[in-house]
């Protein structure tokens, strides 16, 4: 199993251990009582009442280690089941470590493994399965969606479409039973209806649970906008103009970038990554090869795909190369060059221009009104002038970003709408139900043999009882809790 099970108190810190903030959150937990830390603290905390907050002193051999707010959580009425004593510390790091080694280097509790507050929260039946995943969804989710679908999967919504399943699938077994052992008494006709009213109920939901595991989940995590391109297109450019930051190196040596670079940007509440890749050209150079073929399978992968041109210097030879690729945008450079619309028109009329649903015309000249910034009039906010990025700036590109913007944000909103579950396990096992389901479906319109069809129906109940999470491997429970932290 991942974890000891040795029942020893654990300590972490739950709110991370890479940054200073003002308030750190330590947790210990599973102690039997507060007489072992009540000597680490200026007031006896046997007089701590539960679940209210006081302000105390952590002490050791007449040193004051920090000023701290102490909550105590009584088992079974915490989080998970045991006793929990939180600590509100003050955050700088060097106090954090200083206090998590002081009760560990007294051996009043080990560290804890990342997710083990919240294992033994399922070990202790306070969570299930499922409220766990949910947490790990929310925990690490990157966009409104997956967090209130891991808000709703911790809350138990789906467990209840879950258990729905389940309520169908007993009709189900109970309606061939029927069948089976009292078909004299209910009649061969009735027994069909019931059986077939059953089999309906549970086939409408696994339907549309299984369409709710259809498509690429990873673009909802974390969905991904990737800037493909020749060399030279102005991808760099465009990358740093979107953020607004001089982040990836630009020059006019084709093959600039060697490696994608990326880096978050966010939309309306949404963190999307913005990926800014190596330019694609035949090449013979081993490690630029390696770089283009990056830049592909970013491509593949990604939820938007841009295509980055540049009308003056773009070989319409190696438009082969993209052909896989089916872009949401196209960004044409150079616009402030004399001569570009023509370019321009005469690619778009090139019947193996790379397949797109839009395409937009800009400005990234070389010459910014700041050193590091490319673009003839600069992305900075306090710029004024006719080339400005962002909405708060006159000038085109403002505008031609926020449809950029808008465009990827209702890609977004759109796959949102499907309510796709996250979680890699229950899509599995709809997956597996869903098919199975159809399997059973063939059985019984071709079979009379009830033998068979109970043998399939067995197949489909193991499947239901691993989706609530009845039957758990080790192997699962491994897989689930590899994603949490430390303090979770
Ligand atoms: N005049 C003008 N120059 C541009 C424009 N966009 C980019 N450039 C220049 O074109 C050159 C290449 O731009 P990059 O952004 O480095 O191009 P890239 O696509 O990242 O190129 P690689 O990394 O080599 O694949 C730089 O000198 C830019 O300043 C534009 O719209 N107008
Ligand atoms: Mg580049």
């Amino acid at each position: 199993m991942i974890y000891l099970n040795d029942g020893l108190p654990i300590i972490a810190c739950s709110t991370g251990t890479t940054s200073n903030t003002a308030i750190a959150k330590i947790r210990i937990g599973g102690f039997e009582n507060l007489d072992a830390l009540t000597p680490f603290f200026s007031k006896n905390l046997l007089n701590l009442r539960p679940n209210e907050a006081r302000l105390l002193e952590i002490m050791h051999e007449g040193k004051v280690f920090d000023e701290v707010v102490a909550i105590f959580f009584k088992g079974p009425n915490s989080f998970n089941g045991e006793n929990i004593l939180e600590l509100d510390v003050h955050g700088n790091q060097v106090n954090v470590q200083r206090i998590i080694d002081l009760f560990i280097d007294n051996k009043i509790c080990r560290l804890s493994y990342p997710g083990e507050f919240t294992y033994r929260a399922l070990t202790n039946k306070k969570m299930n399965l499922s409220q766990v995943e949910g947490l790990d969804v929310l925990i690490n989710s990157h966009s409104n969606f997956a967090f209130d679908q891991g808000m709703a999967t911790l809350r138990g919504e789906l467990n209840e479409k879950y258990k729905l399943l389940l309520h169908y699938f007993i009709k189900l077994k109970a309606s061939l039973e029927l069948s089976i052992d009292f078909l004299e008494d209910v009649g061969e006709e009735s027994a069909k209806k019931e059986f077939a009213a059953s089999f309906s109920d549970f086939n409408n939901l696994i339907s549309s649970l299984y369409q709710r595991t259809r498509g690429n989940v990873e673009n909802l995590m974390t969905p991904t906008i990737t800037l493909i391109g020749q060399t030279n297109a102005g991808k760099s450019s465009f990358f740093n103009q979107l953020l607004l930051n001089n982040r990836s190196i630009v020059s006019d040596y084709a093959g600039t970038t060697r490696d994608y670079v990326s880096e978050g940007l966010s939309i309306k509440n949404t963190d999307f990554k913005l990926i800014d890749t190596a330019g694609i050209r035949e090449t013979f150079d081993h490690i630029e090869k390696m770089g283009i073929e990056r830049s592909f399978e970013l491509g593949k992968r990604a939820f938007f795909k841009i295509l980055v041109v540049n009308p003056f210097e773009t070989n319409p030879d190696d438009f082969h190369l993209l052909k896989d690729l089916e872009f949401d945008f196209v960004i044409f450079t150079h616009s402030d060059l004399v001569g570009m619309v023509e370019k321009r028109d005469q690619l778009l009329k090139n019947p193996n221009f790379p397949n797109h649903y839009n395409n937009l015309s800009l400005s990234l000249g070389p010459i910014g009104p700041d050193e590091s910034i490319s673009g003839p009039m600069g992305p900075g906010k306090n710029i004024s002038g006719p080339m400005g990025p962002d909405k708060n700036t006159s000038g085109p590109i403002g505008p031609i970003i926020e449809e950029l913007k808008n465009s990827i944000y209702s890609k977004f909103t759109e796959l949102c709408e499907k309510d796709p579950i996250l979680v890699d396990r229950h899509r599995r096992v709809l997956e597996g139900l869903y098919i199975k389901t159809q399997e059973f479906q063939v059985v019984t319109d071709s079979l009379d043999d009830l033998g068979i069809i109970s043998s399939e129906l067995n197949l489909i109940e193991n499947d239901i009882q691993e989706l609530l999470g009845i039957i758990s491997p080790d192997d699962v429970l491994a897989s689930i809790f590899s994603n949490f932290c430390i303090g979770k």
